[in-house]
């Protein structure tokens, strides 16, 4: 006899089948909120040379699982390793965020997509370890940072509230700029298909600055390097599950759903539960509790949560904050807010 294979629930969803478990991660979940990542944070030098030891990064990426009654573990990694990869300075200062050598149209040429890979070989080692040590039916998420995201940053130099160098860049220098998106699209895809070859179930691309842009923009930056992604990484893992997270992406949501093809769409805690409706029943939303109202707890906290479990019952339906948790939320907010979550 064979044994009945151990079903996922999170991935189960993601492929497209409600559960009797409505499966829950929460965005950053492996960080600054818990002290056991404060504490090995300390010990492992800088923020890369974390990402980059895989016994560490491992360890980081299950300390949310040995606490929590979570469904997924998310790799412990950050979107910025591709420029960092790719031969870009990149440091990350205490307080300050990301700190990078601001691409130039002759820094460019320089960056490699292919090489890339190599550099990141210690990441896939951690997804590999993290797959030996997660329980069966636990759901390994990967992810990489979408092109312009990514390109924000690296065109920047560091976050900025409205990306106004990379849409500079982008509209006076587009043969450079699509150069960058097309680099980001190759080393995205090796990336991802190095990630699922080592044991993620599924990923998720995270377009954080997908606000702040028009329809054209959103089209040509947004959609279609996405588009590319998914089409790449499914020829080479046929049916490759891949969640979507356009953050702030509002009125563009239903094009992105459409034209990309992710099986999830991740929905920033903005989007109103009614705005599912526009989209095809079996598309899989995932999210979207305010981090603010994790933040605050309460009774204004759970009742909210019960809103967004009620309003998506009727589709499949990953329940996760609608954008990344923050440092200084209370582990006890996070047990409470699991447990309603699952009450109904
Ligand atoms: O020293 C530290 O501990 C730094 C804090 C930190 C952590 C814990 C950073 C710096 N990155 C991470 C890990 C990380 N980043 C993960 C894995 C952990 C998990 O999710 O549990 C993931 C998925 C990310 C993704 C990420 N990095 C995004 C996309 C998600 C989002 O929040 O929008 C973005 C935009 C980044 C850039 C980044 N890295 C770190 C910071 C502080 C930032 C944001 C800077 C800004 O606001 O512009």
């Amino acid at each position: 006899m064979t044994a009945k294979p151990v079903t996922k629930p999170l991935l189960a969803t993601v492929l497209g089948a409600r559960q009797d478990r409505l499966p829950i991660w929460i965005m950053r979940q492996a960080g600054r909120y818990l002290p056991e990542y404060r504490e090995l944070r300390a010990k492992a030098g800088s923020f890369l040379d974390l990402c980059y030891n895989p016994e560490m990064a491992a360890e980081v990426t299950l300390q949310p699982l040995r606490r929590f009654d979570l469904d997924a573990a998310i790799l412990f990694s950050d979107i910025l390793v591709i420029p960092d990869a790719l031969g870009q300075s990149v440091r990350f200062e205490a307080g300050e965020g990301p700190l990078l050598e601001p691409i130039t149209a002759d820094t460019l040429s320089l960056a490699h997509p292919q090489q890339a890979l190599e550099k990141l070989a210690p990441v896939i080692e951690t997804v590999r370890r993290v797959r030996a040590a997660l329980a069966p039916e636990k759901t390994l998420i990967g992810f990489s940072g979408s092109p312009w995201t990514v390109a924000t940053y690296m065109i920047g130099g560091r976050g900025s509230p409205d990306q106004h160098a990379a849409r500079m860049f982008a509209l006076t220098q587009p043969e450079a700029f699509a150069r960058l998106l097309d680099i980001l699209v190759e080393a995205s895809i090796a990336y991802l298909v190095a990630q699922l070859r080592a044991g993620a179930d599924v990923v998720q691309l995270f377009e954080s600055w997908a606000l702040n842009i028009d329809e054209v923009a959103f089209r040509d930056w947004v959609i279609a390097p996405n588009r590319r992604i998914v089409e790449g990484v499914r020829e080479l893992v046929p049916g490759a599950p891949i969640i979507g997270f356009p953050r702030g992406a509002a009125g563009n949501l239903p094009a992105y759903a459409a034209a990309t093809g992710v099986n999830v769409l991740g929905l920033d805690y903005g989007t109103p539960l009614a705005v599912a409706d526009q989209l095809p029943h079996t598309l899989g939303v995932q999210g979207n509790l305010d981090p603010l109202r994790l933040l605050a707890g309460g009774e204004q906290m759970d009742r909210r949560v019960r809103e967004i479990v009620t309003g998506f019952q009727n589709r499949p339906h990953i329940f996760n904050l609608g954008h990344g948790i923050l440092p200084e939320t209370p582990i006890a907010h996070v047990e409470r807010l699991i447990a309603v979550a699952r009450e109904l």
